[in-house]
């Protein structure tokens, strides 16, 4: 990081928990002290909190770098631990699962009811020939079957790969065959936007060159007509008639869970491979820890989609182990209008609200009277996962959502992490807003520069994780070379997160976005996430994305699309005033050296269905090139309205 730009957010703000939230936190300013004494002594205790059918030998075998073991030779059921014990506690009755769809169909699951679904599901799984080991693909709408289906497998023992709804034929064929999928679980369609969207037909156009798959499961949602071959069975049909009566038998801790393909923005997707012990250790220990969860009182909501790592972890795994009354939505945010999740945070008295700096910079894109229209004081928590939260965001969440009082806990992992890695703890750190803060207790993560060295305080590179975590990816799957190369070939043991980051004076953590988004202007290396958080901080800007584009003269230059806040007027030279505006606006932020050559103001930008800017395919919009591959995009046309306002830009 050049010196010019090490420290360009002089973000001073700094915001302690509320007194009578640290006064009752799960976790204490104790945690780090203890996990720091014995990071594996501190481990096993959180292990503890799952029930274990055989107690692990050895917290971590590490003999073999970077191919970790943890619990060995521990024996559990993951489905057991988020079902079958609350039910044995006497919580049968208990709300697991509200959910609401989106056309205002609604149904309340306890989680008595959600075991029983989870053991139907697992006998017919069973019944099809599914056994411990095989892999199962899920490519379903956000139901209640998803959880059910994620739970059903865990149960048997055989590895789910959930595929976003709404991604290609070829993307699904691709993760099914790199998989070996034997079964496949989907839905004729789900609702978005107001209306049904079909999935089975990408199911049957995917399933044609997968020969691995044998049978597919299909729920019936929308009811729309569907084409049906012999390896189909409808979920009612199946799952419905099956027994309910289910013994869930205990894995070894290292048995594969899941398989999660990463988004893969440039390479060939990776499939991230979790396992069953470590994985759910920490994923409940992060969800009682950072979300200070208590079971007994709160209404949690993770906005998520079921087919992002934070839907497994923090809508399936981490909320259901601690036995948590979560909400669960299925579609879109404005549909039928802006304010529908803060109604659904109203209906169902939400207190803890996960979402996503995407959604926030929309919230604030159509304006706070949103917001202000629902009675939000039953939220007490707000967090935020998926990318660097811009300083303004933050603020604009707590202000508008969080009554200018609530904590937001920024937190960072990746797929690749399975669970929260860094972040503040809601009673005891004082965030500052833009930043992740602190590793977790039990986390060693730091920031190196080019030769691997600590960078000190103030200093700016690379995020890296110095030991093994009980929730760390296992290997790629079917690919252990290309699990080294990737992750921990860049810096001598140690894990590569790919992350740029900085620490502040005081050594907290800011991260900068992907290593490979960062632009080199006249020889100094600027970060995406700076400038972009230095045009949200213009009154005027609700989003903004910004990449580098080939230049003549300084090698790269700052091209940025920014989204204009809701009433903005843009037009003419309304329009050119405020691109000079926010031009001079970043100068004086951040330096001359990150002005941007060009802004264009666009109604949105590209973003993946986890809602994370795609900057190649404005990389490529910039540079002129025709587009690369969208498969992954939430919304396609998004790139044709960019690209024709583009034409006439200078
Ligand atoms: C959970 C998830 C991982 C990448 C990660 C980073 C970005 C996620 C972030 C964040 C800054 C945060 N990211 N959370 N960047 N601050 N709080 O998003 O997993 O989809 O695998 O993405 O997302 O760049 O490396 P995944």
């Amino acid at each position: 990081m050049s010196e010019a730009l090490a420290n360009l957010l002089n973000e001073t703000r700094q915001f302690p928990p509320p007194a009578e939230l640290a006064a009752h936190a799960n976790v204490t300013i104790d945690a780090y002290a203890e996990a720091e004494a014995d990071r594996l002594a501190f481990w096993a205790k959180q292990a503890d909190r799952l029930a274990w059918s055989k107690k692990w030998d050895e917290v971590l075998d590490w003999s073999n770098p970077p191919f970790a073991k943890w619990f060995v030779g521990g024996q559990l059921n993951v489905a057991y631990n988020c079902l079958d014990r609350h039910v044995e506690a006497g919580l049968g009755d208990k709300v697991a699962i509200h959910w609401e769809g989106e056309p205002g169909d609604t149904r309340t699951i306890t989680y008595a009811e959600l075991h029983e679904l989870t053991c139907r599901a697992a006998n017919a799984l069973t019944d099809l020939g599914v056994t411990a080991g095989d892999r199962v693909a899920i490519y379903l709408p956000m139901i209640p079957e998803a959880a059910v289906a994620m739970l059903a497998c865990a149960r048997v023992g055989a590895a789910h790969s959930v595929v976003f709804g709404g991604f290609s034929a070829d993307s699904l064929s691709n993760r099914i065959q790199d998989a070996s999928a034997k079964v496949v679980i989907t839905a004729d369609g789900g609702y978005r936007r107001g209306k049904p969207s079909a999935l089975k037909p990408t199911v049957d156009e995917a399933v044609a060159s997968c020969p691995s798959v044998e049978h597919v499961l299909v729920v019936r949602r929308t009811g729309e007509d569907v084409a049906w071959s012999d390896k189909d069975h409808w979920w009612h049909e199946t799952v419905e008639t099956a027994s309910a009566e289910h013994t869930a038998q205990p894995f070894d801790s290292e048995h594969p869970l899941f398989i999660l393909y990463t988004s893969g923005t440039t390479a060939r997707p990776k499939g991230i491979l979790h396992t069953t012990g470590g994985y759910l250790t920490q994923a409940s220990y992060t969800t009682h820890a950072v979300f200070d969860l208590k079971p007994e009182t709160d209404v949690y909501w993770c906005t998520a989609d079921i087919g992002w790592v934070t839907g497994h972890s923090y809508i399936v795994y981490g909320p259901l182990s601690n036995g948590a009354t979560q909400v669960m939505y299925e579609g879109t945010p404005d549909t039928p209008h802006k304010g529908r999740f803060w109604e659904i945070v109203d209906k169902y008295k939400v207190s803890i609200l996960y979402t996503a700096p995407t959604l926030i910079r929309t919230m604030m894109k159509w304006g706070e009277d949103i917001p202000a229209g629902f009675d939000l004081s039953s939220l007490r928590l707000l967090g935020s996962v998926g990318e660097p939260i811009n300083p303004e965001a933050w603020i604009w969440y707590r202000q508008h959502v969080g009554r200018g009082e609530l904590p937001v806990v920024d937190t960072w992992w990746q797929t690749e992490t399975g669970a929260i890695m860094i972040s503040p703890l809601p009673g005891v750190t004082a965030a500052k807003p833009g930043s992740a803060m602190t590793p977790l207790p039990g986390i060693v993560a730091d920031v190196v520069d080019d030769q691997g060295q600590s960078v000190p305080n103030g200093g700016g590179g690379y995020l890296v994780l110095r030991e093994p975590w009980p929730s760390m990816l296992r290997t790629i799957w079917g690919d252990d070379d290309r699990f080294i190369e990737t992750y921990w070939s860049r810096f001598q043991g140690m894990y590569f997160a790919g992350d740029g980051a900085k620490k502040d004076d005081d050594g907290h953590i800011w991260l900068l976005g992907r290593v490979d988004d960062v632009m080199l202007v006249s020889g100094h290396n600027i970060s995406t996430t700076e400038v972009e958080s230095a045009l949200v901080s213009h009154p005027s800007v609700a989003e903004a994305a910004v990449v580098g584009a080939t230049d003549p003269t300084t090698g790269q230059a700052i091209v940025a699309f920014a989204i204009p806040r809701g009433s903005t007027d843009i037009s003419g030279d309304a329009g050119e005033q405020l691109i000079a505006d926010l031009r001079n606006h970043v100068s004086k932020t951040l330096g001359p050296i990150a002005k941007p050559r060009q802004i264009m103001l666009v109604p949105e930008l590209p973003k993946t269905r986890s809602g994370k800017i795609m900057r190649r395919l404005l990389r490529d919009v910039a540079e002129n090139r025709s587009l690369g591959d969208v498969t992954t995009l939430q919304d396609s046309s998004v790139m044709d309205l960019i690209s024709s306002g583009m034409s006439g830009a200078k």
